[in-house]
């Protein structure tokens, strides 16, 4: 199992209000992908960086390629943005993007997805996440059933430009930026689309992009039914898209997400290999130690799921026997799992305490100098 860290975790993330940036945090991709680097080091878990477009545009993509080998980084899915306006960009997406009523700005969030799987193909990577913002404020401000035609239509053109081998990851959310509706805005949604587009059109599932108490297990054991789960995004959440560090809230929903996702691998219905990434803000932390601790965090929920007792979890569900079947899941929740993780991180090559040893290479006060920028103003 392993885990793709987003370059947008890796610099200080910020509320609408304000952004509180650190000295040394990286400025640009190559910076991010230095830290990154020091994330897999200590981890062993983190091998591929999954990055954002435009965010991380560059010049020469077969370079960063190499770069990022430099590093022993690969890149994991390429994310589309058309939930902003970029300097210089022709056409607002005010109105939307891929479901904008008007067919110059659906033509450009077409055109920019595309874009994204072209440079995907030069960095290696095999998959696109495409999350819109695309929705409304106000009741009868535009057709839902329309706004999604449109929506689906655009989607095909995507769908119709990928290789062979890549997914596209349709990830929902229930509402932010848009209050009142969200063009996808649930799972029900996302499968439909998915379903729709074809076989290489799966779903994604950002923890944090559901109603508050919602059963995500069982939207994964959902989607895993009919092939579709294609991704996680990994965090928290108290209150809706909060991206908290994964496990810091709750860590037992991301235990029972890995139970079914190991349910899920022994009783595969398609093609089962979900891409697993980190998305998370990173306002009051050092995102690197933000990304050690949510790595370790997923490692171990992962390492809870591998031990429960199956069989008689199995066995237990066919008796009716609920108390049976819950202390089965408890007792291996339950377990200790740090050493365990700890000790796989160090045989990796790793760090035993990731974090302990993050913090004693000095690396952010080693890196201020050179990456003055972001900190520029109070440090
Ligand atoms: C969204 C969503 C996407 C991420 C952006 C930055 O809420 O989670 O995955 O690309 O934020
Ligand atoms: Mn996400
Ligand atoms: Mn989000």
């Amino acid at each position: 199992m392993s885990i793709a860290v987003p370059t947008w975790g890796a610099g200080r993330g910020g509320t609408r209000f304000c952004k509180f940036p650190i000295p040394g945090e990286p400025t640009n991709i190559h910076e991010k992908l230095e830290d990154c680097a020091v994330v897999h080091q200590l981890s062993r878990i983190t091998p591929r960086v999954s990055p954002h477009f435009p965010w991380d545009k560059v010049r020469d993509y077969k370079a960063l390629r190499e770069e990022a080998a430099a590093f022993g980084l690969g890149f994991d899915a390429v994310n589309s943005n058309t939930f902003e306006d970029q300097p210089g960009q022709k056409i607002s997406y005010r109105n939307g993007s891929l479901s904008s009523t008007d067919p110059g700005a659906r033509r450009q969030a077409i055109e920019h997805n595309i874009e994204c799987i072209e440079i995907g193909e030069k960095l290696g990577s095999k998959a696109i996440t495409v999350w819109i913002g695309d929705g409304t404020n106000f009741p009868g401000q535009q057709d839902l059933t329309d706004s999604l035609d449109r929506y689906l239509e655009s989607a095909a053109r995507i769908y119709a430009a990928l290789p062979d081998n890549w997914l596209m990851l349709i990830e929902h959310k229930l509402y932010e930026p848009a209050f009142y509706s969200t063009v996808i805005a649930d799972w029900g949604t996302s499968i439909l689309a998915a379903q729709e587009l074809g076989d290489k059109a799966k779903c994604l599932i950002d923890l944090g992009h559901h109603a508050p108490n919602t059963n995500i297990e069982q939207i994964v054991a959902r989607l895993h039914r009919f092939g579709k789960l294609g991704g996680f995004h990994f965090n928290d959440s108290k209150y809706g898209d909060d991206d908290l560090d994964t496990g810091s809230i709750n860590p037992h929903q991301l235990f029972l997400v890995f139970n079914e996702l190991v349910e899920a691998k022994r009783n595969p219905r398609a093609s089962f290999d979900p891409a697993y990434m980190i998305d998370q803000s990173h306002n009051v932390t050092d995102p690197i130690e933000s990304l050690i601790a949510s790595a370790e965090a997923i490692a171990a929920a992962y390492a809870k799921a591998l031990l429960v007792d199956r069989q008689a979890l199995h066995q237990a569900q066919i008796d009716n026997d609920a108390m049976t079947a819950f202390q089965t899941l408890r007792a291996a929740y339950r377990t200790d799992v740090t050493p365990i993780v700890a000790m796989a991180r160090w045989q990796a090559g790793g760090a035993v305490d990731a974090l302990a040893a993050y913090r004693a290479s000095g690396w952010r006060a080693r890196k201020a100098p050179e990456r003055r920028s972001a900190s520029a103003g109070i440090a």
